[in-house]
């Protein structure tokens, strides 16, 4: 008995690595695995034996049918899968992939970018973190001048420049200092537009946020002048708010531009009758803007002789709140996905 239990077990081992198709999966199944098949056969036979050689025999042909039995699972797996172990069951539907979308602000910016290409601005961008001389002093805001008030700042521990010159550093505050680093980079005559992430240290409320998003607009060439300015900004209004929108410019002191106003255009909402979003006056305060002053024109490294220059400055997550309804500016940045699913 013992002898014929080796011998099978060989005899099947040796069949198992044979084993190329399904075959012969098939096959070995049938004549040794099946019910009526070999193994069973020998398993059977147990009950003919002695008491005492039928307990020594069965834990052995136990054994070895368990043996047997897991070695023909490994090579019918491995010849289904062709896959070590893991069963693929290519019937099964696929798992639907969830896609996402384009956060809110990055839909705005995107409608914005194509309105100024579409008009001959090139799309372009600075740095995040940025130097206190091009952030504020460039910008016509020398140190310890009172405007620099205006934007309450996150200045970050000094570095060294490429001349091993101490540079004081800030999270830029607007988008502004761009246009120094256009105008150098490209010169006159200049148009662009920079759409770009701003830091304050603001207490938060619904109307501001620590991180929120500007874009900057500006041209740079002869003869330049307000009505160009004035144009420029009726244009984008009636291509976010709709074909009706009206724009008002009312002065407004910004050390980087002379003169300066502030935009604002009649509520989308009520059509400048009044509403809450307007707090009802019928106009919203929307655009900082003016004609670039000459100081400006020369750190960027212009003649203001020769030459002048408009800008102006969206707050790109005010456009989004008024576009799309939304209470609290605080929302965009919550990573919130029921909010975020809405759009
Ligand atoms: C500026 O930042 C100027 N650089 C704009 C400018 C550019 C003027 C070119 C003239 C010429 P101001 O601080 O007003 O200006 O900000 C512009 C817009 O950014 C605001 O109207 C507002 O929509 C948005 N903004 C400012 N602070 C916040 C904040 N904390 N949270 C959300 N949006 C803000």
């Amino acid at each position: 008995m013992k002898n014929r239990l080796q011998t099978l077990k060989n005899e099947i081992l040796e069949k198992i690595n044979e084993i190329k198709s399904e075959a012969d999966l098939k096959e070995i199944e049938l004549k040794y695995f099946s019910r009526k098949g070999e193994i069973n056969q020998i398993m059977h036979s147990l009950k003919d034996l002695d008491l005492e050689l039928r307990k020594e025999f069965g834990v052995l042909a136990n054994q070895t049918k368990k043996e047997l039995e897991e070695a023909f699972t490994k090579a019918k797996n491995s010849i289904l899968n062709n896959n070590d172990g893991e069963i693929l069951d290519v019937t099964l539907p696929g798992v639907n992939m969830k896609r996402g979308h384009l956060h809110p602000i990055t839909i705005i910016q995107k409608e914005v970018e194509d309105l100024f290409s579409s008009l001959g601005f090139s799309i372009i961008s600075g740095p995040e973190l940025e130097s206190d001389y091009f952030n504020f002093t460039a910008l016509n805001i020398p140190p310890f001048h009172p405007a620099r008030d205006m934007q309450d700042t996150f200045y970050v521990t000094s570095a060294k420049d490429d001349n091993q010159e101490e540079l004081d550093l800030v999270m830029r505050t607007h988008t502004s200092p761009v246009q120094i680093r256009a105008m150098r980079k490209f010169g006159a005559p200049l148009k662009a537009i920079i759409p770009g992430r701003c830091f304050r240290n603001e207490a938060t409320d619904a109307r501001h946020e620590h991180t929120f998003y500007q874009f900057e607009g500006l041209m740079v060439g002869e003869d330049i002048n307000f009505a160009n300015l004035k144009s420029l900004l009726e244009i984008v209004g009636k291509k976010i708010f709709g074909p009706n929108t009206k724009l008002r410019m009312r002065p407004k002191f910004y050390p980087f531009v002379e003169p300066g106003n502030n935009g604002e255009y009649t509520c989308f909402l009520c059509s400048g009758k009044g509403c809450k979003v307007c707090k009802q006056t019928g106009w919203l305060e929307i655009v900082g803007a003016g004609l670039i002053h000459p100081n400006v024109l020369r750190a960027g490294g212009i003649d203001p002789e020769k030459y002048s220059g408009l800008a102006f400055g969206f707050g790109l997550t005010r456009l989004a709140m008024l576009k799309y309804g939304v209470n609290d500016v605080r929302l965009f940045n919550s990573g919130d996905l029921k909010f975020l699913q809405q759009f």
